[in-house]
């Protein structure tokens, strides 16, 4: 173990300041004590060294113009983490709490995800710490427009592909896809995914993370004798994960019984009814708190930890990092929640997560649960290199077969490697060994 331990410490001694990175590297690197044991051959090729630290990073000056006629500077970001198994892939996150170690921990775990998928993507993320809330349409095409002014020499159907993430919907990639285009006079649709339906993008990518999270979470499930039909869900977030993997429980007969935005929660006992979730938050953009005006008899409850409370058999946190903490695992727990499936990035603190495994919940983690989402965005790129596109029943059993796959993968992976019921383990160690395989045939680069 002291090798390892010496990795994560070199991390943590080389990237100060970035504790969302040390603890998704700490989490992966933890996992690999087994796969090491068995490849030492990695470790003369510095295959961890090397995949700890990004092959790229760009940081640069996003100027805008506000409504007032103001200068308004954000900060850009793009890490180009790794391309051993196919161009850097992954989304663009646009949230004031963006920072380099936001960006890094998340193409961190974008290369294993990306890996699971079994397509040919390597991994990257982007963002900026511009917080779109508040802003008009203008200002937010006028924000696109100068991030992308800079963004656009760094990407390429073959050599980066971002999409979207927190903050970056269907509207911010039109407006950047259009600034990529006139700059590069030239219609490379492979460029971004995430597209609006008429210039490019697949059927079911906006539904992809959700449905391919709610798919997996089934599986998981099934193996152990329980089902989605008749469960009592709480879904985190309200945004495109949480809408989508929402629908999908309803539509496999589970009950979605509460849903948070980052300022509190509702709770509706009869089940959230979500067109008028659509409507608040795809269409208005509003807050949740909204929701009580429509449907009287939903509670809304300030602040957006008090979620887990309401008492659930299967959890979704579908927000952001670090949203679900020990307190609330056990809270869970407590509440009789057999399973936890992570459609957002690192939901779950390590102490969150250590409560879930000693109490033997089941538990699908980030990389793979909600990898759908970018492997909807690799089935993107295909139709777009073929000038084809395929059908929502074509995709979408696509990705219901990719997700059962990476099911059936990390399981047998936590099984070979020692831990049968233990996917976080079976997700590090299945996604790690193609890309260090890759890495290893590849030389030192
Ligand atoms: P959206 O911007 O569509 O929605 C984000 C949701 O999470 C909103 O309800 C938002 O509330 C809430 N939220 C955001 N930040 C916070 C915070 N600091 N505290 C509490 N709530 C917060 O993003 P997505 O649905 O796309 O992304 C959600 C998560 O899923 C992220 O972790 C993302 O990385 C991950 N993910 C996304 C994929 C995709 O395809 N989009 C694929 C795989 C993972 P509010 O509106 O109040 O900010
Ligand atoms: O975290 C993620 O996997 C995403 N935001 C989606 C990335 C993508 O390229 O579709």
């Amino acid at each position: 173990m002291s090798y390892i331990k010496d990795v994560i410490n070199q991390v943590i001694e080389r990237n100060p300041g970035e504790p969302e990175f040390h603890q998704a590297v700490t989490e992966v690197l933890e996992s690999l004590q087994v796969v090491i044991d068995r490849h030492p051959e990695y470790i003369k090729a510095g295959i961890l060294e090397r995949i700890v630290e990004p092959e790229r990073q760009i940081i640069f000056r996003v100027p805008w113009v506000d409504d007032q006629g103001r200068v308004r500077v954000n900060r850009g970001f793009r890490v180009q983490f790794n391309s051993a198994i196919g161009p850097y892939k992954g989304g663009i996150r646009f949230h004031p709490s963006v920072y380099l170690g936001i960006i890094k921990f998340l193409g961190f775990e974008q290369v294993f995800k990306n890996s699971l998928t079994g397509m040919p993507i390597g991994g990257g993320k982007g963002g900026s710490d511009f917080d779109p809330k508040g802003k008009s349409n203008d200002e937010v095409m006028r924000f696109c427009q100068s991030f992308m002014t800079e963004l656009y020499r760094h990407i390429g159907a073959d050599i980066d592909v971002p999409a979207g993430d927190i903050g970056v919907g269907a509207r911010e990639i039109g407006y950047m896809f259009g600034q990529y285009k006139r700059i590069r006079n030239s219609f490379e649709s492979g460029v971004l995914t995430g597209k609006g339906l008429v210039y490019g993008g697949s059927l079911v990518r906006k539904e992809a993370t959700g449905y391919g999270l709610v798919y997996i979470t089934d599986q998981m499930i099934k193996v152990k004798g329980k089902s989605l039909d008749g469960a009592r869900v709480v879904v985190s977030g309200s945004g495109n994960v949480a809408i989508y993997c929402a629908e999908k429980v309803f539509a496999m007969g589970g009950k979605v019984v509460a849903m948070s935005d980052s300022n509190g929660y509702i709770y509706d006992p009869d089940g959230i009814k979500l067109d008028t979730i659509k409507q608040l938050k795809e269409v208005e953009r509003k807050r949740i708190k909204e929701y009580k005006e429509i449907h009287s008899k939903a509670e809304y409850h300030e602040g957006a930890v008090g979620i887990w409370e309401v008492p659930c058999d299967i959890a979704f946190p579908c927000a952001t990092q670090n949203e679900l903490d020990a307190k609330a695992a056990k809270t869970l727990v407590a509440n009789g929640c057999f399973a936890v499936a992570e459609g957002a990035n690192m939901p779950s603190t390590p102490e969150a997560i250590d409560v879930f495994l000693s109490n033997n919940i089941l538990f699908a983690p980030g990389k793979a649960a909600n990898a759908g989402g970018v492997a909807a965005s690799a089935l993107e790129m295909m139709q777009n290199s073929m000038r084809y596109s395929w059908s929502f029943e074509e995709v979408d059993s696509r990705l219901k077969s990719t997700m059962i796959n990476i099911y059936k993968n990390i399981s047998a992976a936590a099984r070979e490697y020692g831990h049968e019921n233990n996917l976080i383990l079976g997700a590090n160690v299945a996604g790690f060994i193609k890309v260090a395989e890759a890495m290893m045939v590849q030389g030192i680069v």
